[in-house]
């Protein structure tokens, strides 16, 4: 046998165990090998039973995906499962961990499935631009019925072992020890004798489905796709194993399989999949960590809010610090606002938030924040206001505590500088609403003690974060990006374009929505204080503000929003008054195309990333990617901005950043030398 797969026999019961850490991935020397053995098994007559399992932390958690864009190496998973349904004896896979993707099909090619109490059932490959290619759609709709086989295929979301029991997918859960329970089972089945019928011949669970239900279904999860290929896909799959005979609708799957396999959105998703965990691979990574308890949050607003409930959420006891009780209980009320709507909406349960609310104490004394292992502020952005936290914290923190600064901006050298322990001050750019949003930009000062920088990581990942590690500079990666990237807007507005359709050029390229209703959205009173701070001006949105037009929070902003809605309805004040302003700037209107917008937006936004790269402020293109796929929206079928200009064509970027360059002699258009290069070799990296 080789290293990644053994077999047991005892008694005529056969396990085939897979050991191919970290994940037991269905690699190809997985599978040659794996092939034999159930081969020879199959045709073993002393064998009575055959049990898979998995060594390790978890049942196979899919394909190789490492191996998706190279030659295929056969045998492939989907010749697995077909010579597994060729076996007459009783089949049994014991899932234990994630058996997802490609591991759960082949559990779905046995006869059984014997799940531990805790393992995890999900057909994920939607997450990565594809669909199930190993026979998934059209195995698990006929064990758990159509409708529940779209919803899992097409969210990617798994299920638990008691749910999927209760939904026909495992036979059998087990509280103790799986493997002697799945042997058991396997052999309690060959004792009762056959026949045992394969997955694929069993059709009683599709009989009864209402296909115009199943129709209305998919559209609607349809709907929510946005561009993305995979998810429709996914639900013409699992129609075909509604309407189609088995092997019709199998060679369909593989149809669309490949399509998908080789198209730019799942190379982006994949991209992706991978770059979120190489975000994680900081220096220092494996450095003793210190232990973090209790964790304290100054500023109980929106971001302090939402930032005590990710902690909450993770479990950690959190003293949350306001200057006045009145404050304090603001923010308190709208964290148990926060909680009973998640209730209401059945996505937490009463226990559950009772639980959570139970590791909040709030406090308006700084000496409350003596037990803490890590403060991190979140007070107005203003670096004056944050030294005099920091200064207080200097003198109550206790020793070895972790000081971080949730400030989006502002210079982390110089807050860290402002106490005498600069190693344990770090920033923690949360994005609001922090307790939803995944993405938090680890800002890495420049005395930060490494083994600070690896608790934080680490922690973020506790918290369920996609954790970024960035360097000091305004604005960090993400704002500093996103600065390039708003830069023409009011240029745009005065040429001609209007604000919808700024915002259509947007949508339609995928983004959730576009520059102004998202400012509208997070209200156009924050950037007109953050421009008066820094004595900039915006003819436009100045304008706006200076009538109370800051957003959906007033009704109205670059949008009119009619009571209570949230839906944007240009308003022609608006375009009367960029018309005004216009002539009195001198500014000529013209039609102007989405094309232009885009150049004119996402161009920058790349080449402000190129120089972020240059100047090291970010570790690796992919970072920058997982920012904005996880901070702002970016999206995912275009794989973050510095992987999309891959797919644009660098050099179509740089030479209309040169044509804009020339056309405005603005600084966002000048091509950074970086990006030139990625332009001539296809490659981000800075160095060398
Ligand atoms: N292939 C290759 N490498 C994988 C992998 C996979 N499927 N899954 C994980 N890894 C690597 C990962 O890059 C990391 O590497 C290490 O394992 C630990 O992963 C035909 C087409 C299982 C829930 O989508 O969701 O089957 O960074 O850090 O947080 O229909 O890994 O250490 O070098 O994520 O404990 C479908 C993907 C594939 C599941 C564990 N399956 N994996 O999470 O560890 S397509 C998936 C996960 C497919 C078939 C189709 C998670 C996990 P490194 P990790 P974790």
């Amino acid at each position: 046998m080789s290293s990644s797969v053994s077999v047991a026999n005892q008694h005529g019961m056969a396990v085939v165990t897979i050991d191919n850490p970290p994940v037991n991935a269905l690699s190809f020397h997985v599978r040659k090998p794996l092939y034999e053995a159930l081969t020879a098994l199959r045709d073993d007559p002393a064998t009575r039973a055959i049990v898979i399992a998995c060594a390790g932390r978890t049942f196979a958690a899919g394909a190789d995906i490492t191996e998706f864009g190279k030659p295929v190496e056969q045998p492939e998973l989907r010749a697995i499962v077909a010579l597994l349904e060729t076996i007459a004896k009783p089949t049994v896979a014991a899932i234990h961990g994630t058996a997802l993707g490609g591991g759960l099909e082949l559990a779905l090619g046995c006869h059984f499935r014997v799940a531990d109490l805790g393992a995890k059932l999900g057909l994920p490959e939607v997450k990565l631009g594809l669909l199930p290619g190993g026979g998934g759609t059209v195995r698990l709709p006929r064990l758990v019925g159509a409708a529940k086989a779209l919803g899992m295929i097409v969210s990617g979301a798994p299920i638990s072992a008691e749910e999927a029991k209760a939904a026909g997918l495992a036979d059998a859960v087990v509280d103790g020890d799986l493997l002697a329970e799945a042997v058991r089972f396997a052999g309690e089945m060959a004792r009762r004798g056959g026949p045992f019928v394969p997955v694929r011949n069993r059709n009683d669970r599709l009989a009864g489905t209402d296909l115009s239900t199943f129709d209305a279904q998919a559209a609607e999860l349809a709907r929510k796709a946005r561009g993305l290929e995979a998810p429709l896909a996914c639900a013409e799959a699992v129609h075909n194993a509604i309407t189609l005979p088995f092997d019709e609708a199998l060679a369909a799957e593989r149809q669309l399989f490949l399509r998908l396999v080789s198209g730019d959105q799942s190379r982006a998703q994949r991209h992706l999949f991978f770059a979120e965990r190489e975000a994680a691979k900081i220096p220092g990574k494996d450095l003793q960590k210190r232990r973090i308890v209790r964790v304290g949050i100054i500023g109980a607003g929106t971001m302090g809010g939402g930032i005590a409930m990710a902690f909450a959420n993770g479990g950690f006891p959190v003293t949350l610090l306001e200057t006045g009780d009145e404050a304090l209980q603001r923010g308190l009320a709208m964290i148990e606002k926060n909680y009973a709507v998640s209730v209401s909406r059945g996505t937490l349960t009463e226990e559950a938030r009772q639980q959570r609310l139970s590791l909040f104490k709030g406090s308006t004394d700084h000496a409350d924040l003596a037990d803490c292992d890590l403060i991190i502020e979140a007070v107005f952005e203003d670096m004056a206001v944050k030294k005099q936290v920091f200064g207080k914290l200097d003198a109550v923190a206790k020793p070895g505590a972790i000081l971080a600064t949730n400030t989006s901006y502002l210079d982390v050298d110089a807050i860290a500088d402002s106490t005498s322990r600069p190693r344990d001050v770090l920033g923690m750019h949360f994005f609001s609403p922090a307790n939803v949003m995944k993405l938090l930009e680890i800002v890495r000062a420049e005395k930060t003690a490494p083994e600070v920088l690896a608790t934080v990581a680490d922690l973020a990942r506790r918290i369920g974060k996609v954790a970024v590690v960035v360097g000091v500079c305004h604005g960090f990666v993400g704002n500093r990006m996103l600065s390039a990237r708003g830069a023409e807007n009011e240029f745009l507005l005065l040429e001609g374009a209007t604000p919808a359709q700024v915002d259509k050029a947007f949508t339609d390229f995928g983004w959730p929505m576009g520059p102004f209703q998202m400012g509208d959205l997070a209200g156009l009173d924050i950037g007109w204080r953050n421009r008066k701070a820094r004595g900039q001006t915006a003819v436009i949105a100045d304008t706006l503000c200076e009538q109370g037009r800051f957003g959906q929070k007033t009704g109205r902003g670059w949008y009119r929003y009619d009571s209570g809605s949230r839906d944007p309805v240009a308003d022609p004040e608006i375009d009367a008054l960029i018309r005004a302003k216009a002539a009195e700037l001198g500014v000529a209107q013209r039609e102007i195309g989405a094309d232009e917008i885009i150049e004119r937006t996402l161009y920058p936004l790349v080449n402000e990333g190129a120089k972020i790269l240059e100047e090291g402020i970010a570790a690796r293109a992919s970072d920058i990617d997982v920012v904005w796929v996880n901070g702002y929206g970016f999206p995912i079928g275009k794989g973050g901005p510095m992987f999309w200009a891959g797919l644009e064509g660098a050099g179509r970027i740089v030479e209309r950043l040169e044509y804009w360059h020339a056309q405005t002699g603005r600084a966002i258009f000048e091509p950074a030398p970086l990006l030139k290069r990625f332009a001539e070799t296809g490659s981000w990296i800075a160095s060398g």
